[in-house]
């Protein structure tokens, strides 16, 4: 795995609507564990899905910090590649899915590039992202709108997302 000296905080967005969703984020916490400190987990939402052409079962999402010495592609690969070991198949964009790992931040990284774009473009603008990601980090700044994660996350509209509660307190099914 590649590796350097500097330290990030990475904070990923993760995102389940098929299967049984709970199992999917424990899965996908474990594997994101071994990619360096996990600091942070958020609670978990239960989200009307927001951008799909189709009709799709209602998501959970959460977010998490984590501490690591990967490049943004680095980590981008380890992502996809648990998206792959928990099933996840890529067919259309925006369709439901077992598992989808983003990167919402990266410290004040801007990226753009065909693979990876850092911020993720639509965080800013999405409730199922940014109020789980406030919880986690209030302060953070998002590096090219310059505003903290809360002020984000408190001019959005925030009805099509209820919070369930910390992951460890809730069961799958
Ligand atoms: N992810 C999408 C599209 N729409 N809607 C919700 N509620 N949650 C998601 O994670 C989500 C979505 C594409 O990644
Ligand atoms: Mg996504
Ligand atoms: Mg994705």
């Amino acid at each position: 795995m590649h590796s350097s000296s500097t330290v990030t905080v990475a904070y990923i967005g993760l995102g389940t609507n098929l299967g049984d969703r709970i199992a999917n984020l424990k899965s996908a916490l474990d594997a994101l564990d071994s990619l360096g400190v996990l600091i942070a987990a958020s609670s978990v939402y239960e989200t009307e899905p927001v951008d799909v052409d189709d009709i799709q079962p209602s998501y959970l999402n959460m977010t998490v910090a984590l501490e690591t010495r990967l490049s943004p592609h680095a980590l981008l690969r380890e992502l996809l590649e648990i998206e792959r070991v928990n099933g996840r198949v890529r067919k259309r964009q925006n369709e439901a899915r077992t598992l989808d790992l983003d990167i919402l931040l990266m410290g004040d990284l801007i990226l753009n590039t065909d693979e990876l774009t850092v911020p993720h473009p639509r965080t800013h603008e999405r409730a199922f992202v940014m109020v789980p990601l406030a919880e986690i980090a209030p302060d953070a700044v998002h590096p090219i709108l310059e505003r903290t994660a809360s002020e984000i996350a408190a001019n959005l509209d925030t009805g099509g997302i209820e919070r369930l509660g910390m992951i460890d307190d809730l069961t799958g099914g």
